[in-house]
């Protein structure tokens, strides 16, 4: 029997409403729900293929596993032992020195309720604010942009505005492919109403980009220009709003005499971008019925990422483009609870309900509702600087629930010796396999997506339902039951009454979550389970006594400051905080793959999602490749001043010459030695504290890497690859991926042979050594070709030697993939094994598995988007594919975008 089980997706932002099936034991299925007011029935790629990651138990943690002494392995665990010793070694380190020598590093994809009950350990208990999470890396530029201008966070707008808004300015944002079922919505109100313009502001050539009216190809990180850019020239216009501005705002005047500085024809020279294209973006922004502007990483990952967001909101205060439909700043959460943390208060720098740290006021409000006393009145240390008082020692214990910072935080090689030098880690994860885990002291194994309930808030402040589908598999537990469970443990050490942590099921504690925001600007006094269950998920605010939660906020012009007016900030553009130079002249901008989420640990678990972008690449402008010599599909090294890494050279005109574009997703897990991360740095905005991951000064060499290992093996890709990647560190070059269900397939080069390291891989690729294994070597050129036999097919093969013995076993390799019994003699296999690469054929369409090629064909003989879908059903499915299948139908020929991108070389 199956049931059927209403929750939320786990991956961003857009936060869609799920039906889940399970036999009980196991998820079997998964439809977008269509009451969802997020996507009213609608998934993405991602989010439809949940199932198939959380098919097999391989992988997961499953029972606690403690380090006894430092250089011990760890070892499977009791969890009163795991709880008790993290318990006693954090009160220890309390008892030497003092709360604030230990620290909590959680994550914006944990639920409310696990956030709630670690913000009230680390603040309410611990009494340090110690406690700073991922979303650091991701929102918190936003959040201080919202806080100065309007005197609150969150954003005023809602999912209603895309349908409603007639401009839509995307500002480092690409959401075709970060928040896919969102951008579903816009297409459908675009193709509905033509005359709807978009603009995006984005230095590549995105799936977004190549769909809009005007692409503003700036400079990376010259968006604060660009904006003070088109306020300036609305303003000499005459084209803002002076009774909005006058009537509701603070600060235009100041704001005004540093707009002179900002002409259009010398902001275009900065953004490298045509002044014709500054003005229209303006003209058509600021004459526009209803103007939204939709913003993500482009603008938060900056060291003026703040002041990014305020320039943008300038433009709306100015031309009173907000507070109605249609019209506002609209930041995009990025995670799937970014928002809630931030309800919590689960950050180093605030807390709970929008509280403030240094207002004594609040504090006793706090310590009222949590019954507790002595909050420390000293922000706590956000993340960056964090890990960096682990790695000189002021920290000396620290927690990480749900995010993998060696992974994701920048400059990877600091986090990795923080972690070393720290005397205490907790690691609490689903996944064994990431680049956090080896670190851990103690390995606590949570429950994860499908295994947990609680609540979430998503990009337009709608809380959700999250519910269990199955039971968490072996002895994993939910995170927030691990954080009262070791509170409870903790306190009779620190001398507190561990009643505070004594909640008896997560309604409890989001009852609790809710009294604290009473009579503040998210007020939720009226929005409990019950109302969840009855009514469906509902935004904030919410307070006792309301129907439904407010849609817009500052609809009456009122904003949140004290005196109820905006405020507009006075500012200079300020340039990327790493120039380039002789030594680093190339821009690396990172980001987001369409199938690919963050570290990898749950997409790469599905060999369907490695299909859109299967190698570890760094995408080149052709005319920069050509200077260097460089050739598509060749390994370069790509190094900054903190670290290297060696990746496949993709060529493409969407990056301009002079910036090269890596994705942030591949990591230890399936990279060798760990992702782009080892080259970025963790310089810091002012206000919010949130690292330039967008911006570092890089350079690209070739490298000459003549030793080739090549193998495609069929089996329990999992377990496969969990044999595999202990080895993959070990090369200069060396990485795996899942392909379809049953295979992995493994790539690594090197500087010269290693013998030893070839047979470890035959080993952990477990190839037979009997007769089942037919080998063909030249020793002498030190070339190996393996075939593994499964009766008449082919299951596993192997090949090591140099670059063209490599390429010329492409069809060898490529048989592993093949069905079809070999009725010929075994050695034939290798004469077969003469023809000529077969190129592999990229898979555009995921749902279907429709190829690059069969698109490409079908386009040629005059097929348009309706036309593929109705003759090939891509894009029919999920619709993740279809800004791609319309740039595919506009480079043969039909321009979709009015293209004034002039940044390309
Ligand atoms: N498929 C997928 N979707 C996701 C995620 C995922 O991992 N995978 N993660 C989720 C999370 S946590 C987040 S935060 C969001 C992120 O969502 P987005 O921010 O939309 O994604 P990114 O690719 O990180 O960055 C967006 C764009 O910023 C551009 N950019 C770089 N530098 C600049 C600049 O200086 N100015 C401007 N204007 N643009 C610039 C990049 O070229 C890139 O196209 O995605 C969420 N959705
Ligand atoms: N260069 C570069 N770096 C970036 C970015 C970028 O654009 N460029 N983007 C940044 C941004 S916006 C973000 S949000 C971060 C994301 O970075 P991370 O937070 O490191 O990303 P994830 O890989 O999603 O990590 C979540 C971890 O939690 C585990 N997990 C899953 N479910 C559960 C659960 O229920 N409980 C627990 N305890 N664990 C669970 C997963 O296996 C995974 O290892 O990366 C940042 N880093
Ligand atoms: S857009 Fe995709 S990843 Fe985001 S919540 Fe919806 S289904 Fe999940
Ligand atoms: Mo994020």
């Amino acid at each position: 029997m199956t049931t059927l089980t209403q929750t939320t997706c786990c991956y961003c932002g857009v936060g869609c409403g799920m039906l889940v099936e399970s036999d009980g034991e196991r998820i079997v299925g998964v439809r977008g729900d269509p009451a969802h007011p997020a996507n009213y029935g609608r998934l993405c790629s991602k989010g439809m293929t949940l199932p198939l990651s959380a098919q097999s138990l391989a992988g997961r943690v499953l029972m606690p596993e403690l380090r006894n002494t430092r250089d011990a392995v760890r070892a499977p665990a009791t969890w009163n032992d795991a709880l008790e010793a993290v318990a006693a070694r954090f009160a220890d380190v309390i008892r030497r020195h003092g709360p604030h020598a230990v620290a909590f590093y959680v994550s914006g994809q944990l639920l409310t309720e696990d956030y709630y009950v670690f913000n009230k350990l680390a603040k309410g208990l611990v009494r340090t604010n110690n406690i700073d999470t991922n979303s650091r890396l991701c929102m918190s530029s936003a959040v201080s942009g919202y806080k100065m201008a309007f005197g609150a966070d969150g954003p005023p707008t809602c999912y209603d505005d895309l349908e409603a808004a007639r401009t839509v300015l995307f500002a480092g944002s690409n959401m075709a492919y970060a928040h896919p079922v969102l951008f579903r919505r816009l297409e459908v109100a675009k193709a509905a109403d033509p005359s709807i313009r978009w603009i995006v502001v984005d230095p590549r050539r995105t799936d977004t980009a190549a769909m809009a009216d005007l692409h503003l190809a700036i400079e990376p990180g010259t968006d604060v220009a660009l904006f003070h850019g088109m306020l300036h020239h609305l303003i000499w216009e005459g084209r803002i709003d002076r009774a909005y501005i006058e009537a509701h705002t603070e600060g235009f005047d100041a704001l005004k005499q540093v707009l002179r500085a900002y002409p259009p024809q010398l902001v275009a020279d900065i953004c490298g971008i045509e002044e014709s294209a500054l003005r229209q973006a303006a003209d058509w922004f600021g004459e526009s019925p209803a103007a939204l502007s939709l913003y993500c990483m482009g603008l938060n990952q900056s060291s003026h990422g703040t002041e990014k967001n305020l320039a943008l909101i300038h433009l709306h205060l100015a031309t009173a483009q907000i507070g109605r439909a249609g019209a506002g700043p609209f930041s995009l959460t990025g995670q799937p609870n970014a928002m809630g943390g931030r309800e919590v208060g689960g950050l180093a720098t605030m807390l709970a309900a929008h509280r403030e740290i240094d207002n004594a006021t609040h504090r006793a409000e706090v310590e009222r509702l949590w019954g507790v006393s002595g909050l420390s009145d000293q922000p706590g240390l956000p993340a960056v600087d964090m890990f960096d008082a682990v790695r000189d020692g002021r920290i000396k214990a620290i927690w990480i629930a749900c995010t993998n910072p060696v992974h994701s935080m920048p400059d990877s090689e600091r986090v990795r010796e923080a972690l070393a030098k720290a005397e205490f880690v907790v690691v609490q994860e689903a996944f064994h396999q990431t680049d956090t885990v080896p670190y851990a002291d103690v390995l606590l194994p949570a429950a994860s997506w499908g295994e947990k309930a609680g609540t979430v808030t998503n990009s337009e402040r709608r809380i959700s339902r999250v519910r269990a589908a199955v039971p968490a598999p072996g002895a994993a537990r939910a995170d927030w039951w691990i954080a009262s469970e070791v509170a409870r443990r903790l306190a009779p050490k620190l001398d507190a009454s561990p009643a505070p942590f004594a909640f008896a099921s997560i309604e409890a504690i989001f009852d609790e979550h809710r009294a604290l925001t009473v009579g503040r600007d998210l007020d939720i006094g009226g929005l409990d389970y019950a109302v969840l269950e009855s009514r469906g998920p509902q935004q904030w605010p919410f307070p006792a006594g309301a129907m439904h939660g407010r849609a817009r906020r500052y609809e009456n012009g009122v904003f949140a400051t004290a005196d109820g007016r905006a405020r507009f900030h006075a500012f200079e553009y300020q340039p990327v905080a790493e120039p380039i130079n002789a030594r680093h002249p190339l821009r690396l901008i990172t980001g987001r793959l369409r199938d690919q989420w963050h570290g990898m640990s749950r997409t790469g678990r599905v060999g369907a999602l490695f299909e859109h972008a299967p190698e570890p690449a760094i995408t080149m402008h052709p005319a920069d490749a050509a200077r260097r010599s460089l050739r598509a599909g060749e390994f370069v090294r790509l190094s900054s001043r903190r670290g290297e890494r060696v990746l496949m050279l993709s060529v493409s005109d969407d990056v301009a010459s002079g910036t090269v574009f890596v994705p942030m997703h591949w990591s230890g897990q399936f990279l060798g030695g760990g992702g782009v991360n080892e080259t970025t740095l963790g310089a810091v905005d002012k206000y919010s504290k949130q690292p330039e991951l967008k911006h570092a000064a890089v350079r690209v060499d070739p490298l000459t890497l003549p030793w080739r290992v090549a193998a495609v093996r069929r089996g329990d890709a999992l377990q496969l690859h969990a044999a595999v990647q202990p080895l993959l560190a070990e090369r200069r070059f060396a990485s795996v991926r899942l392909e379809g269900d049953d295979r992995i397939v493994v790539t690594a080069a090197d500087d010269q042979p290693d013998a030893a390291w070839l047979e470890r891989l035959h080993g952990a690729l477990a190839l037979p050594r009997d007769e089942s294994l037919l080998e063909y070597r030249d020793a002498r050129r030190a070339m190996t070709k393996r075939v593994a036999w499964r009766e008449m097919l082919i299951d596993g093969v192997l090949v090591a030697g140099s670059e063209a013995d490599v390429a010329a076993s492409a069809s060898l390799l490529a048989r592993v993939r093949d069905t079809t019994p070999w009725t010929r003699a075994r050695h034939a296999v290798f004469v077969a094994d003469s023809g000529p690469a077969i190129p592999r054929d990229h898979i555009i369409c995921q749902c279907k598995s429709i190829t690059a090629s069969r698109i490409h064909t079908a386009i040629g003989a005059g097929a348009d988007v309706p036309r593929l879908k109705a003759a090939l059903g891509c894009g029919t499915v999920c619709g993740s594919c279809v800004p791609e299948l319309q740039r595919m139908c506009s480079a043969s020929g039909k321009p979709a975008a009015q293209s004034m991108a002039t940044n390309a070389a």
